[in-house]
């Protein structure tokens, strides 16, 4: 095994913490574990294996989750990797991965372990100061310096020319250049082909399978974009982030020809929905509606999800329903209020009008779900606004059918190192309760939520922001009940587990450690993800698309299956 790609849970070790991690995770597929892996590590894995390399994937944070008795360092003493990788791609890894790399050393002192994605960029020097660290790769894009990364080490040559490496030798910290910034992403892609075959080599599905639950929801996602057109204030992708971090100074694209190569592979495989991250309006109309014409020419029946940062003129939507059987759409207007919403990037700020007439135009069309989401600790917001925002749901739901449905979410559990909050928190209101790593490392073993966020904004404490989600999901709750958009039976819990985690809540109030927590307390929160912080503020089951009795299709794995057997087993 030429690398070993390992993706770490959130705090390490969670089964054995008493830790009430809070509804940060709720509107993504992951639980507060933070078990999905980057899809960078999909396009490292094809890129170094099509060069004759061997990757193997172990998203070590899931298998921690499946299994409780699950033994990471006994696991990773069986294995022979010549190198070792570690994602720190979002930060509220930054305990799990740094413990993960501890323990990886310790069983093999002399495999070298590199790290990377945006936190890594970001912490650069402060993590390759660690012992566990040997190197960071730094930047959005990093397969080829990967790869030359390894051949240097396979052949114990030096790493000075390795573009976007960190490193540190006799003390000293040594940064090279960011020389590799592709500006075409058409020289990678996720290939599911080839990472259905790393599952066949090592025999191991589940260390491959990006979050709990996606055996049953198998979404998938394409990128369209690396970087950010706009200036998203709490976005750490956002124009500036990128130029702090740094990794790029303008956004880059996949060719529409390309993008949609990736999506028919993937519908070989699978029938669930595939998400197009990023709004193809970024890359200008042109590319937008040529996206379009090749999904057009493509017999792709999975759904597809379009993602919107501005509003998209209403003759797009008439030509996504004559291209594509099956979509849907995601709008993020962040807050009901048009002030707040205008503070997060004045370039794509849309009034609430023109946001429903694309809504309206949406549901008058085959469009499957017209999904809002929302956001708690922006600029200028106060506990009474959130509540208007779930007022103005309310006002929504009674106008839209149940293929309109609205989410909220804090921002959590970190505003994102790089973006404009972070980097000017007295401009935008934010006053933040951890700069460094360490800081951040440390606020992670916090026994709440409230204590674990890294900010409060000049609007709302922490405590008014824990008010605020926890009375903001139960109200919009109610609200779904009502408009018969969830099942009493899921909706009554729901409510529930809200009820649950206030509960809880209030009784660490004001603790600053675990060792104040009483024994009651420790005991229901030991290795808690469940209970109290997953499907807290929505059934997580309303992000899912309808499933269907197959997920997947045979005929295009099994022909990867004999593939496999010619070439590994049979030479
Ligand atoms: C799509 C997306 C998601 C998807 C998940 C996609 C995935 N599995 O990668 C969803 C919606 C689930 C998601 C969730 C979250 N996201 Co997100 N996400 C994005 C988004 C929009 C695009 C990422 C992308 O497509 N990258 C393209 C792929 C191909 O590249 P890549 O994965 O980044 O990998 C490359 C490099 O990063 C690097 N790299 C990464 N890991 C490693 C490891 C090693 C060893 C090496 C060498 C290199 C390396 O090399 C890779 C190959 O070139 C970005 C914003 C943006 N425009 O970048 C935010 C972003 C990355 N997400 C962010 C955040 C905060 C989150 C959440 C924590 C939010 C939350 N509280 O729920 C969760 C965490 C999810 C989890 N781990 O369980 C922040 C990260 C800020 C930070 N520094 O922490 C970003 C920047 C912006 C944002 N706020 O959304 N996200």
């Amino acid at each position: 095994m030429d690398l070993l790609l390992l993706h770490p849970p959130s705090v390490y070790d969670f089964r054995k913490n008493s830790i009430l991690y809070g509804p940060v995770s709720d509107l993504i597929p992951s639980s507060p574990v933070f078990e999905m892996y980057p899809l960078g590590f999909l396009t490292m894995t094809n890129y170094l294996e099509s060069r004759g390399l061997r990757v193997r994937i172990v998203n070590l944070a899931l298998r921690m989750m499946n299994d409780p008795k699950f033994d990471v360092p006994h696991f990773l003493s069986q294995l022979q990797p010549k190198v070792i990788g570690i994602d720190l791609h979002w930060l509220p890894h930054a305990h799990g991965s740094l413990e993960i790399a501890r323990i990886a050393k310790e069983i093999h002192p002399d495999v070298p372990v590199i790290f990377g994605g945006l936190s890594s960029t970001y912490f650069h020097r402060e993590l390759v100061a660690y012992p566990q660290v040997d190197f960071v790769l730094r930047g959005d894009s990093t397969e080829a310096p990967l790869y030359e990364l390894l051949q240097c080490l396979a052949a114990g040559r030096s790493v000075a020319g390795v573009p976007n490496l960190t490193w540190c030798e006799d003390g000293r910290i040594h940064q090279n250049p960011l020389q590799f910034v592709p500006n075409s992403l058409d020289y990678i892609d996720l290939n599911p082909a080839r990472i259905i075959k790393t599952v066949l080599r090592y025999r191991d599905l589940q260390s491959v399978l990006p979050f709990a639950g996606w055996w049953q929801n198998p979404i998938t996602a394409v990128f369209t974009v690396k970087g950010c057109a706009h200036s998203c204030v709490t976005c750490g992708s956002s124009q500036e982030a990128c130029q702090r971090l740094p990794t790029r100074t303008r956004p880059v694209f996949r060719s529409p020809r390309n993008l949609v190569q990736n999506m028919v592979a993937i519908g070989k495989f699978s029938r669930g929905p595939i998400f197009l991250v990023g709004d193809l309006f970024q890359a200008g109309q042109e590319y937008a509606y040529e996206t379009l014409e090749f999904l057009r020419q493509t017999p792709l029946k999975n759904e597809i999800v379009f993602e919107f940062f501005g509003m998209p003129p209403l003759e797009f939507l008439l030509a996504i329903d004559a291209a594509v059987e099956n979509w849907s759409i995601e709008l993020s207007p962040e807050s009901h209020d048009e002030a707040i919403r205008r503070v997060q990037d004045e370039s794509i700020f849309y009034s609430n009008a023109e946001m429903e007439a694309v809504i309206e135009a949406a549901l008058a069309l085959r469009c499957h779900r017209v999904d809002l989401f929302f956001m708690i600790g922006l600029p200028q917001q106060t506990y009474q606004s959130v509540q208007e925002t779930i007022d103005y749901c309310g006002t929504l739901f009674h106008k839209y059918d149940e293929r309109f449905s609205c989410f909220i979410s804090p921002l959590g559990p970190f505003i994102d190192p790089g973006s404009l909050g972070f980097e000017q928190p007295e401009r935008f209101g934010y006053k933040l309760r951890a700069q460094t790593l360490a800081e951040h490392r440390e606020l992670l073993l916090k026994p709440s939520w409230k204590h674990i966020l890294n900010y409060e904004t000049a609007w709302m404490s922490r405590h008014e922001l824990v008010e605020a989600t926890y009375d903001a999901a139960e109200a919009l709750n109610g609200l779904k009940l009502k408009y018969g958009l969830i099942a009493p039976k899921d909706g009554q819990k729901v409510a529930a587990e809200i009820a649950q985690a206030r509960q809880l809540k209030d009784r660490l109030n004001n603790e600053e450690d675990n060792h104040s927590l009483d024994a009651d307390a420790m005991a229901l929160l030991a290795g808690e993800i469940h209970q109290f912080s997953v499907s807290t503020v929505c059934d997580k089951r309303e992000l899912f698309w309808r499933r269907h009795l197959f997920n997947f299709r045979l005929g295009g794995i099994l022909p990867l299956v004999w593939e496999y057997v010619r070439e590994e087993l049979l030479g």
